[in-house]
């Protein structure tokens, strides 16, 4: 079966938006006088959790605080995430917005070969869609047919859900699709909706399992963008095409692909 479809993460796969976001939730914090410290060590941590709101849940239930202050600012969870929600708009309206390497080479590849494109994310669609024409322009924007946003689903990553959604969008079976993930969760969703996974890790999920994934490489790389030694010794060649991914999925689909994570 020929790929029928691309369908790529957005935050930390297409752009990496996640300090965009940690700038975002600090700002919020001070708006409500919060003194939550989200430096890069311990958002790298929370970014274990999927979802904006549920991160601040799970932090305040991290928190070493008397119960009724717990209560009082989980009551206030949403009212700050709806702010954070208000500050990341406004941060994505006035500046750019960093493409990560070899994303939109590929998505050229992919409208030039035919091959459909959609776009997933745990934000919400509101979020997404000016961020996707800041980053990659109206052009390219219109060669993604389905764009499915965390409101859009009851269960988040790492439930399969987001990615059946896209799926049932585009009316393709999984087996003839490819995830881009950056984060655990969002490998663990497209593996369990059955979709060949690629996984470009970000500065903020580095730290994070990939095991299982079918390909894993530190970026999509661009011709002229220095070699990778790993993109290098894994796939012999400095970035990779569209035309490796489908020789790599076809591998995947005759059940003849080589020991996961390897190209
Ligand atoms: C990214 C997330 C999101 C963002 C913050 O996951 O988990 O929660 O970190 O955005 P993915 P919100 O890359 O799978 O989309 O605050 O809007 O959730
Ligand atoms: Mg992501």
């Amino acid at each position: 079966m020929r790929i029928a479809a691309l369908i790529f993460d957005v935050d930390g796969t297409i752009v990496d938006t996640e300090e965009l976001h940690r700038q975002a939730f600090l700002a919020a914090f001070y708006e409500f006088n919060l003194r939550w410290d989200w430096g890069p060590h311990t958002y790298m941590e929370l970014l274990t959790v999927s979802g904006g709101k549920e991160r601040i849940a799970a932090y305040i239930d991290s928190r070493d605080e008397p119960a009724s202050e717990k209560a009082r600012l989980r009551e206030l969870a949403p009212a700050i995430h709806a702010a954070k929600t208000r500050i990341y708009g406004e941060i994505i309206a006035r500046g750019t917005v960093p493409l990560r390497p070899g994303v939109m080479r590929l998505l050229r590849e992919a409208r030039s070969a035919g091959v459909r494109l959609a776009a997933v994310a745990t934000t919400r669609t509101a979020n997404v869609r000016p961020l996707l024409a800041a980053a990659l322009g109206a052009e390219a924007l219109g060669w993604i047919e389905a764009l499915v946003g965390g409101d859009q689903v009851a269960r988040r990553k790492p439930d399969p859900e987001t990615y059946e959604r896209a799926l049932a969008a585009l009316r393709v079976p999984a087996r003839g699709c490819v995830a881009f993930e950056d984060s655990a969760n969002g490998l663990r969703a497209a593996q369990a909706a059955g979709l060949y996974t690629v996984v470009t890790p970000a500065r903020w999920t580095m730290p994070q399992e990939f095991a299982g994934a079918d390909l894993l490489l530190p970026s999509l790389g661009d011709p002229g963008k220095g070699e990778d030694p790993v993109t290098e010794r894994q796939l012999g060649e400095p970035y990779l095409t569209l035309k490796r991914i489908e020789a790599l999925h076809a591998a995947w689909q005759a059940g003849t692909a080589p020991a996961r994570g390897a190209a």
